[in-house]
């Protein structure tokens, strides 16, 4: 096992790296931006050193800030947590050349699935449905309108250098296909400095399925089981939750094995997320590959009883993983609920600033990660997720009822949250009974059932 490790990044995710570390018996090394000197993960961390001023493009995306600290601290490896230089596959090659672990996948493969167009490719040759589309980025407007007519509407155009629905456009027709082909190019090489885009089939009002795995450094792949991230606002989740209502064990056990194959075919290592959509009639196809550890990666621990940080930190020192797929049981019902500092009655603007009081949820089935306490000051300068209300219950039924509970008593004053919002989305029939898809949120909010005053 590693000696020390030095956690690359900030917030919420830093401190559950630290409660990893702590107890594998691993030493600590924090690297921090000023504004976050006060913050929990800094005060907690064995060791801490600050690299710069708020801009993450001056602190947190320094890498040569991070390697030198990391040398001086004499670490053996970096944990990149997620966002920042996550999937950054420069920063994981130069991490390798200075001997130190990236704890996550090798560069090569954090660049192969990081473009979408190599992805599918892949993922095709390796025997993973994918949605019906083009093999291969669009050459010109003319190879863009030829496919779309042969394919038929409605039709998706995607950056190959993509994800999150950044250089996306929807087409139902020539005409918006045209406008659409050029939209996301100019889209794309703004965003990512890359205008390749591909095409596929259009899936109208899909459900977003992800399924965490593991991979050792020895062949061994598992499957987690799956998170239900439909619950999203442009491309935010904000509820997620597992198992999903909508998958039989028979369909999981397909997804699963899907999943496991999309992982062996790009020769992946450490933890990862295989997305899929799930059409209204039941059929899966891949949709990308996270090779990072996510922010809803409480809703598998809780129903796996397995802690994937100290997973991927016993990958990346070259332990074999202790289970096998047969261990592996799905045992009750998680939900997580991400509180943002934004207002939902604002239309979800941010709202940063101090936080005068502080009362995290408590109780049978709660867990609360967070780096907030009373006094602390939101920063503007990072995202606005603030906490995760992580439930775990028996049944559905009970975790719902419990995440109302909690949500009732989780109190954060001084500045507005996405907590009412969250409230709301439980407590509604689609949400109840489980039918609800990627376009569900969007609708509750067209339709004024959420009193945003
Ligand atoms: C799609 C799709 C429908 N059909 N691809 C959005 C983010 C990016 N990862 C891919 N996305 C989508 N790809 C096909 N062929 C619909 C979406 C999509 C979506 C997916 C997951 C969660 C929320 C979404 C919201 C809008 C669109």
């Amino acid at each position: 096992m590693f000696n020390k490790v030095l956690i690359a990044n900030r917030g919420e995710i830093a401190l559950r790296i630290i409660r990893a570390c702590k107890e594998l018996g691993v030493k600590t090394v924090m690297v921090y931006s000023q504004p976050d000197e006060e913050s929990l993960p800094v005060q907690l961390a064995d060791e801490a050193v600050c690299i710069g001023p708020a801009a993450a493009s001056e602190s947190y995306l320094m890498i040569e800030r991070i390697i030198s600290v990391a040398e001086i601290c004499d670490v053996d490896a970096i944990h990149p947590g997620y966002g920042f230089l996550a999937e950054n596959a420069h920063f994981a090659e130069i991490c390798a050349s200075c001997n130190i672990k990236f704890i996550g996948p090798n560069p090569e493969q954090i660049t192969s699935l990081g473009d979408k167009s190599i992805a599918r490719d892949t993922m095709r040759k390796g025997g993973v449905p994918i949605t019906p589309g083009t093999d291969g980025i669009l050459e010109s407007e003319e190879d863009a309108l030829t496919q779309a007519r042969e394919m038929g509407y409605p039709v998706i155009i995607k950056a190959s250098a993509g994800g999150g629905g950044k250089g996306m456009r929807v087409a139902h027709n020539d005409a918006s296909l045209i406008q659409g082909y050029h939209a996301a190019k100019t889209e794309s090489e703004r965003a990512f400095a890359n205008d390749d885009v591909y095409m596929e089939k259009y899936i109208t009002n899909p459900k977003h399925i992800e399924f965490q795995i593991l991979a050792d450094e020895h062949g061994n792949v598992v499957h987690l089981g799956e998170r239900d991230c439909s619950l999203q606002r442009r491309h935010q989740k904000l509820i997620e939750e597992a198992p999903s209502v909508a998958i039989s064990d028979e369909l999981r056990e397909q997804m699963g094995n899907a999943a496991v194959k999309a992982v062996k075919a790009a020769n992946y290592t450490n933890a990862g997320t295989i997305e899929f959509l799930l059409s209204s009639t039941g059929e899966f196809y891949f949709m990308e590959m996270n090779t990072r550890i996510q922010v809803e990666h409480p809703v598998t621990e809780a129903v796996t009883g397995i802690d994937l940080i100290k997973e991927q930190i016993r990958i990346a020192a070259g332990e074999k993983l202790s289970f096998t797929q047969e261990d592996i049981k799905i045992s009750g019902h998680a939900i997580e609920v991400r509180i943002n500092a934004e207002n939902p009655y604002a239309n979800f603007a941010p709202c940063p600033g101090k936080v005068t009081f502080y009362n995290p949820a408590g109780g049978i089935g709660v867990r609360v990660d967070s780096h907030v306490y009373t006094g602390y000051t939101i920063s503007p300068y990072y995202d606005s997720m603030v906490a995760k209300l992580i439930i775990h219950a028996e049944d559905r039924e009970t975790a719902i009822k419990r995440c109302k509970r909690a949500l009732d008593e989780f109190f954060i004053e001084g500045i507005q949250t996405s907590i009412p919002f969250c409230h709301f989305l439980l407590g509604t029939e689609s949400f109840h009974n489980g039918m609800y898809d990627t376009g569900y949120v969007g609708e509750v909010l067209d339709s004024g059932d959420f009193d945003t005053k």
